[in-house]
């Protein structure tokens, strides 16, 4: 029985997301999701994302391969949430390939390919157009 975490904002939802959730949870039994909060977006990228934290983690919940949904308050609460939800590996987008190693003391650290071609930032981009 392997437990599965990993992270994100999925503002927007679009097909990588679901993509990445999917292969996630096919490298084991149970998939725990951190959404990040609205704060941590704030602090990170100076603005709010579209969904709010209470929309966006509805939406991942509602997936069937998700089992757990958390809000991720901070990103260097990594360990404690790897503790926490007693995952057996981190599941990161190859982004941030190398960026978790050093946590491969209390779990696997596993990065998968992201889907090319989409992403949220150009999606608001290509809806701008339209106003
Ligand atoms: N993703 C993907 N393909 C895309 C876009 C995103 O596979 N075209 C993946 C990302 O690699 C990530 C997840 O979808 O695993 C969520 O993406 P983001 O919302 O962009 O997450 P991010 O802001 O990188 O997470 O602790 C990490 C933080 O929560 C930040």
């Amino acid at each position: 029985m392997k437990r599965i975490i990993t992270f994100g904002t999925f503002d927007v939802l679009h097909v990588g997301h679901i993509r990445i959730l999917e292969r996630a949870k096919e490298l084991g039994h149970h998939l725990t999701v951190g959404v990040s909060s609205d704060a941590l977006n704030y602090s990170k990228k100076s603005r709010y994302p579209v969904y709010p934290q209470s929309d966006r983690s509805e939406l991942i919940a509602s997936l069937k391969f998700v089992d757990h949904v958390f809000i991720e308050e901070s990103l260097e609460l990594k360990a404690e949430y790897i503790k926490e939800h007693k995952a057996d590996i981190l599941v990161m987008g190859d982004d941030w390939e190398g960026k978790f190693d050093f946590l491969n003391h209390l779990c696997e650290v596993k990065y998968l390919r992201r889907t090319e071609g989409i992403s949220t930032t150009q999606l608001i981009a290509e809806i701008r157009k339209y106003e």
